[in-house]
């Protein structure tokens, strides 16, 4: 396929061939992507996105397929990016998926695209991105990147999406323990899916105790949801439409333009945490990436406070060690010993558990005089 049969009129006049033909073009980075991409560029940053991870089966599709319906009520156009939507669990759930959205998939207000992470190795938030661009040059009103949550692709989602949602099912139990360091640190708003079932009410329990314990209870959310009854559903788009507000549009579009440099409000949320728990006299460590190797999440320079009783602010890694550093600062804390630590998996033993890449950090931990 030549890019320039693609016309860039033609897909911000609402033509879905166009628009499907330059999806493909983009996915596959074949050649005239990166000249299509230029040519969008003008035209992106209207759209607000949406990144809703969770782990597999959580409910994402049938909360989307939910969501879909609320938003066209309200007179929204959306279109749906699912990134590798064939999970384990629910097993060939690009069908399933289909299925779920299908209502409202022949609603020329709604597009709906289905993308394989496989062969995407280390690609992905590129390859994400991209098509999140071409959507919003599209002029859809949301656009709506579904993920399964697993490690770095969670990272991927925060990068491109205004507003990340983390869904989680009831039941997790200690499966939440493990998860919670990573999905709570990117989520702008947690739903709790499958609300019907009795074992809800103890998931959004556990979930907001530990969003107060991070200092983070009063900013992220905790919405339920039923969505095969379409319970929660108003209210999760009052919420999506609140933040969409406070945070504006395009995060993805001002990330890439300055990579480096850690967005301001989050240094000033850091520094703003670690003042209050020296006021408070309690100890406190400062973990900091001083190198990367391969696929890193977060780049050197980003940093983790944490307090005696285990409390954290801020990512090293986007969540898969960040467990680790938070026992090792407290460790330091306690006999004031600085640690230079090292943590992560090669791209192959990544592969083999589902991540979309490997990399390793090295991290300095000290405690604040
Ligand atoms: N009881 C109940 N079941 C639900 C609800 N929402 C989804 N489910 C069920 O949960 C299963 C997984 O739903 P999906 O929407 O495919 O979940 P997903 O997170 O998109 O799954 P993957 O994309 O495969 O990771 C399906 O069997 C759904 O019918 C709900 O509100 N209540
Ligand atoms: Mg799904």
């Amino acid at each position: 396929m030549k890019s320039d049969d693609i016309r860039i009129e033609d897909i911000r006049a609402g033509s879905r061939t166009a628009l499907a033909r330059a999806l493909s073009l983009i996915e596959n980075d074949r050649p005239g992507a990166a000249h299509l991409e230029a040519a969008l560029s003008p035209h992106c940053g209207r759209a607000h996105v949406l990144g809703i991870t969770g782990a597999p089966g959580a409910g994402k599709s049938t909360l989307i397929g939910a969501l879909l319906g609320e938003f066209l009520w309200r007179g929204r156009t959306v279109a749906v990016l699912a990134v590798d939507p064939s999970s384990p669990v629910s097993g060939g759930a690009v069908l399933g998926d289909r299925v779920r959205m299908e209502e409202h998939a022949a609603d020329d207000r709604v597009f709906v695209r289905s993308v394989s992470a496989r062969g995407h190795l280390g690609g992905l938030a590129r390859a994400t991105g991209r098509m999140v661009d071409l959507f919003d040059a599209a002029g859809f009103d949301i656009v709506i990147v579904e993920t399964v949550g697993a490690g770095q692709s969670d990272v991927a989602v925060r990068a491109v999406a205004d507003t990340a949602i983390v869904v989680c099912p009831p039941g997790l139990g200690d499966d939440l323990q493990a998860i919670k360091a990573g999905i709570l640190e990117i989520a702008d708003i947690l739903v709790v899916s499958k609300c019907d079932q009795p074992a809800a009410e103890r998931t959004v329990t556990d979930l907001t105790s530990m969003l107060t314990m991070r200092g983070r209870g009063r900013t992220v959310p905790v919405v339920r949801t039923a969505a095969g009854r379409g319970e929660g559903i108003a209210e999760l788009v009052d919420r999506i439409e609140q933040h969409g507000a406070a945070a504006g549009r395009g995060r993805r579009r001002r990330e890439a333009a300055e990579p480096p440099a850690p967005a301001g409000g989050e240094a000033g949320e850091l520094l703003a945490q670690v003042h209050a728990w020296r006021a408070a006299g309690q100890g406190v460590a400062l973990a900091t990436v001083v190198r990367t190797w391969g696929s890193s999440p977060r780049p050197e320079g980003s940093h983790l406070a944490v307090n005696g009783a285990g409390a954290f602010v801020g990512s090293v890694s986007g969540g898969c060690v960040e467990g680790a550093v938070v026992s090792e600062a407290q460790a330091v804390i306690a006999d004031g010993k600085p640690r230079l630590l090292e943590f992560g998996v090669s791209d192959e033993q990544a592969w083999a558990v589902g991540l979309a890449c490997g990399g390793k950090v090295q991290v300095y931990v000290e405690r604040v005089a």
